[in-house]
Formats: C-alpha cells, structure tokens, sequence
C-alpha cells in the first residue's frame, strides 16, 4: 500500500511541474474480474497514472472482489470514487471524499461524510477531500439523477468557477468537474479554462470523453487529471492513445 499522504501528493507534484495524469474509472458492475488482471496489465503498459473504481449505483455485490483483484494485479494507486458510504472499503489505497458542491443536497454536501468519518478515521485510506461538480452533459446521467439535484449548466463558466472557488476556499483538495459517466457531451474547453486560470488545486475532469482529440483538449485546457471509464469498457485498445494524448496536453500550455 503506498504510504499516507503519497497519492494526493504525486497528484499535486505532477500539477506543479506541469505533468498530467490519466486516471481509468473501474465500474465494478462493468468489468469481469477475470479481465481485471490484463486490463491491469495493460494499463501498466500504458502509463496509466491512477485507478479510480467506483459508481454512482452498483447494481451487484462485487465492488469488494475488484478491488482486492486490482491489487492483486497492479502497483498503481487504486483510489475509490465512491457513489454512497457504502462503497468505502479499506483494501483500497485512497478514497476521493467528495462533497457535491454543485448541488444543494445537504445529505450530500456533509450528512453522508458525517456517517462515513468515523470509518475512514478508522482505515488506513488516504482522504483526498474532494469538491465534486456536476456539470450538465447533455443529457440526464445516473449521477444527477441519484443525487436529486441540477448539474451546473454547461454554458455557465462563472457559476463553474464560483462555486470551484468556493471549494478551494472551504479547503478541498482537489476540485472534480464531471459530466457522468456515459455523458453525451463533455465538459468543454472554455469551462475547463475559465476554472483551471483561478484554481489552484488540482482539477479532475470526467464525463464522456471518448476520444485522443477529447482526451488532449481536456488535459491542455487546464485538467490536471482526466478520468476515462466508458470508453475503455467498450473498447480497451483506445487506452494506450488516450493516455498519450492526456499526457502530452502537458506540453501545450
Ligand atoms: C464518470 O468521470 C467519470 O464519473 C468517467 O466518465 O465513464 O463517461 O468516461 P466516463
């Protein structure tokens, strides 16, 4: 397991000498288990940057069996990305604690956090608290849906901003902008830009990203990590392009 502290900080030494990471987003209801151990392989082969799992509602009772199969398979940080309190599980190396500032569900905002504090104070997780954005992708997604609440709409840049200045202010971490998995559109450039100019905090950025084109744009626009899910479900040979495009969104800044 890596030691305290070392995967928010390889996130934030990455930002600061102007590298990007790619993260790949594991659902657990999606992958086979069995795949798990070439996917990992592959990642690896890649230059995969992290492993995000998680969802916004897992429909079977694996998420426990592919964690322990990722670290079986892999030294790359597994970080959860956790739908409910639920998914906390301590064979897990960090956990986003996220808190949907973009939507005012106080059992979102603090009531789940509070149910979940006194387990993670308990585990050896790392917790990178994490100001997490939805931002409207076209279409309703799982994630809007579960959270009863409206994603900032896609052509507002200053409420994005606000309220990404507001998490900074309360003290997160990081700042997460995600269009749901499976999001028709992405989260745009010109957002990405106007947040990432006055954010100085690492930025996360996901939400159907499908493409190398995408993957750069998003990545030279001012995310510092970029998290691809669907898009590997589908089609695993993308991965080693899409990793290749974030990390060169570092060079044209
Ligand atoms: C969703 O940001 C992630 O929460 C990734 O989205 O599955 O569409 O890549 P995709």
């Amino acid at each position: 397991m890596a030691s305290p502290g070392t995967i928010y900080r390889s996130i934030a030494d990455a930002k600061e000498q102007g590298k990007k990471c790619f993260a790949l987003l594991i659902d657990p209801d999606e992958v086979r288990l069995q795949n798990i151990s070439s996917l990992m392989k592959l990642s690896e082969e890649a230059g995969v940057d992290l492993i995000f799992v998680g969802g916004s509602l897992l429909m079977h009772d694996q998420l426990s069996n592919c964690i322990l199969e990722l670290k079986a398979n892999t030294h790359l940080p597994v970080v959860l990305f956790p739908g409910s309190p639920l998914q906390i599980n301590n064979s897990a190396d960090a956990i986003l604690f996220l808190s949907l500032i973009s939507g005012r569900n106080p059992e979102l905002l603090i009531g789940q956090q509070v149910i979940s504090a006194p387990y993670l104070h308990q585990s050896q997780l790392e917790v990178i608290s994490t100001g997490y954005m939805l931002i409207d992708g076209g279409a309703p997604t799982t994630a809007t849906y579960m959270s009863n609440t409206n994603p900032i709409p896609s052509d507002k840049p200053d409420i994005a901003l606000a309220t990404a200045l507001a998490g900074e202010m309360l003290g997160f971490k990081t700042i997460y902008m995600d269009a749901g998995s499976g999001a028709r559109n992405p989260v745009s450039e010109s957002m990405i830009r106007r947040v990432s100019e006055d954010i100085k905090v690492p930025i996360i950025v996901g939400g159907g990203i499908r493409t190398s084109e995408r993957a750069f744009l998003t990545a030279s626009a001012g995310a510092d990590v970029v998290v691809v899910g669907n898009a590997i479900e589908k089609d695993r040979r993308l991965l080693r392009e899409l990793v290749e495009a974030v990390h060169s969104g570092a060079q044209s800044r």
